[in-house]
């Protein structure tokens, strides 16, 4: 670069400015002695907002929940110990598509480059195995040095940006401070446009498709969220009067008040209408379609012959595949080329959530009323959380305009909704946030209730008290010890994190209790534990284990034996669901 055109920062200065740039602006983790140098560039400059977290575990959740709301998210973790207890949720980001930069001052340059043992490594004189680690689940990693920092910096921060995918930068902590010479423009968060041949084509074909179709559908993935195209969807939608159905990895993406939404999609565990609209369509525009057992309905999936394959950044039409296109851009040609249809009537639908629930307030709460009272508890705009077990049942309401969903459905890690949570607060602190979680989920990262009081936040944590794993006793254990949890006293536990809390807790135990809750004002933190039966689980619930016992273990597998697992009387249609 010729001098004039650059300025001169410092390598952590110039991180932290383009994390501001590319619209990062809180950043969440554990101090160590290898990124407290960068934390006091953060503390100087204020560049960005420090979150510390009880864990780094928590951090990568923490930060994949920003990422959710707010487009980008990152955390700093120190070398080895603090990467390696991120990485399962880094992992979590790359199988959800959600874009991530694990930062991880590491060991600095001097001791790397004259081989001197340093703690946090194996001590075997190899400072690359968390580098390579980290290379199998993130789109792209690198070591920052002096003379790549100015481009690597920026590459990582784009290519998470571009795929909505995790990235991994090590910083050595005798660098951070060094001065290198950078471009003084702003990052811009672009992609490069469509090749123009490619995109005309591939919008044409794919118009004369549905144009000719006399059945189309769209079904979308949770890529339609993380691509920025739900809008353009609803709108293709409604031109062509076509069914929208959503896979459950993508609950809310589509407004589930919108007229041509049909539900959610899951092969023969769909309502009815739902699986005929999809499999009978005679064309299907599916959106970063990933199936996996859970969202196939143990893949009795079925997708039309002539499906369109739609991803961020390629499409498969027919035996065509078009490169060099971007999803945006190819779905606002395909609304405008797209013949409109006024015959097609749209289809209402209602919630699926199960049986009707006792009235009687003095009885104990079940499953069944637990649910119908949150159906109604849900309002709009609500950002909504779920965690791993009978908590995926909120798969199964029908959700109010605008709201979110923020869950982990092909990861699926227990503990995740919790730092999700603290994320998702961190970047829309303004939105009403809900938390479903089991008390075994919610005992692996219980502890970052702690942040979530100690910054003022004011959520509303349902947490099921059912004392330990009821989905997996659908899977295999039914009575067994090992799927038992030890009982915390969780409404205690905001008075524990924080003395002078002014949260609202309660333990619920009948219908009315928690009809008497649901009405509690929420000006302050809300938690409410029920407490409900451990083989109390709604079919799609119990049905679904059931059948993933029977992938998992096969014909020979222990789940056949009497009475080693939780089963429900009749089946029924449901969300699929994994433990
Ligand atoms: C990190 C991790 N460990 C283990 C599991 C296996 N697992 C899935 S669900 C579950 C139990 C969830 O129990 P809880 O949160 O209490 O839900 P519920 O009892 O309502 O089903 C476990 C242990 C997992 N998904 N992730
Ligand atoms: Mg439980």
């Amino acid at each position: 670069m010729a001098s004039g055109e650059c300025d001169r920062m410092t390598i952590g200065d110039f991180l932290l400015r383009r994390l501001k740039e590319a619209g990062v602006r809180h950043l969440f983790g554990v101090p160590g002695d290898y990124n407290l140098e960068l934390l006091q560039q953060l503390q100087d400059t204020g560049a960005l907002k420090w979150v510390g977290t009880c864990s780094e575990l928590n951090a990568s959740y923490a930060a994949d929940g920003y990422a959710r709301l707010n487009g980008l998210g990152a955390l700093l973790v120190t070398n080895g110990v603090g990467a390696l207890s991120a990485i399962n949720g880094v992992a979590g980001a790359y199988s959800e598509h959600v874009p991530v930069i694990c930062i991880a001052g590491s060991i600095p340059l001097r001791s790397i480059d004259r081989g001197l043992g340093m703690h946090h490594t194996m001590a075997d004189g190899s400072f690359d195995h968390f580098l390579n680690a980290y290379a199998h689940v993130t789109a792209a990693h690198a070591r920052l040095t002096p003379r790549n920092a100015a481009t690597e910096i920026d590459r990582l921060i784009l290519t998470a940006w571009r795929e909505k995918l995790p990235v991994y930068m090590e910083l050595p902590s005798d660098i951070a401070y060094l001065e290198i010479e950078v471009a003084p423009s702003p990052l811009a968060l672009t992609v490069p446009p469509s090749d123009p041949e490619r995109l005309r084509s591939c919008i044409a074909a794919i118009a004369e498709r549905l144009s000719a179709a006399a059945s189309p559908a769209i079904l979308v993935d949770a890529d339609a969220d993380r691509f920025g195209v739900a809008a353009e969807l609803m709108q293709l939608a409604d031109k062509m009067r076509a069914p929208v159905a959503v896979i459950n990895a993508a609950k809310a993406v589509i407004d589930e008040t919108f007229p041509h939404y049909g539900g959610v999609y899951n092969g023969k565990a769909s309502e009815p209408h739902v699986r005929e609209a999809i499999e009978t369509s005679d064309c299907l525009l599916a959106i970063g379609y990933r199936p996996i057992e859970v969202t196939t309905g143990d893949f009795s999936a079925s997708l039309p012959a002539n499906t369109i394959h739609a991803r961020g950044y390629s499409v498969d039409v027919g035996d065509d595949n078009y490169q060099a296109i971007t999803l945006k851009e190819v779905l606002e040609g395909v609304i405008g080329a797209v013949a409109r249809r006024t015959t097609r009537a749209p289809r209402q639908v209602e919630a699926v959530v199960g049986p009707h629930a006792q009235s009687n307030g003095s009885a104990p709460l079940t499953q069944a009323a637990y649910w119908q009272a949150m159906q109604g508890y849900l309002r709009e705009g609500d950002v909504m959380f779920v965690d791993n077990g009978t908590a995926f049942t909120l798969l199964g309401l029908k959700f109010p305009p605008k709201c979110t969903f923020v869950g982990s459905i092909n990861w699926g890690s227990i503990g995740y909704s919790v730092g999700a949570l603290l994320g998702a607060l961190t970047a829309a602190p303004e939105r009403r946030h809900i938390l479903f979680v089991g008390d075994g989920s919610f005992q692996v990262t219980a502890q970052e209730l702690s942040t979530i009081l100690h910054l003022n936040h004011k959520p509303v944590i349902f947490l099921i008290n059912n004392g330990g794993y009821t989905i997996e006793r659908g899977y295999l254990g039914k009575e067994e010890t090992y799927n038992d949890i030890a009982n915390w006293a969780y409404a205690d536990l905001p008075k524990v994190f924080r003395r002078d809390t002014s949260a609202r807790s309660f333990v619920v135990r009948t219908v009315g209790d928690l009809q008497t809750v649901l009405s509690t004002s929420n000006d302050t933190m809300i938690f409410v534990e029920s407490v409900m039966d451990s083989h109390d689980a709604l079919a799609p619930v119990t049905n679904s284990s059931n059948k993933g016992a029977d992938l998992d273990y096969g014909p020979r597998g222990p789940q056949h034996r009497e009475n080693l697992q939780l089963r429900h009387a009749v089946a029924s249609a449901g969300q699929g669901v994994a433990s």
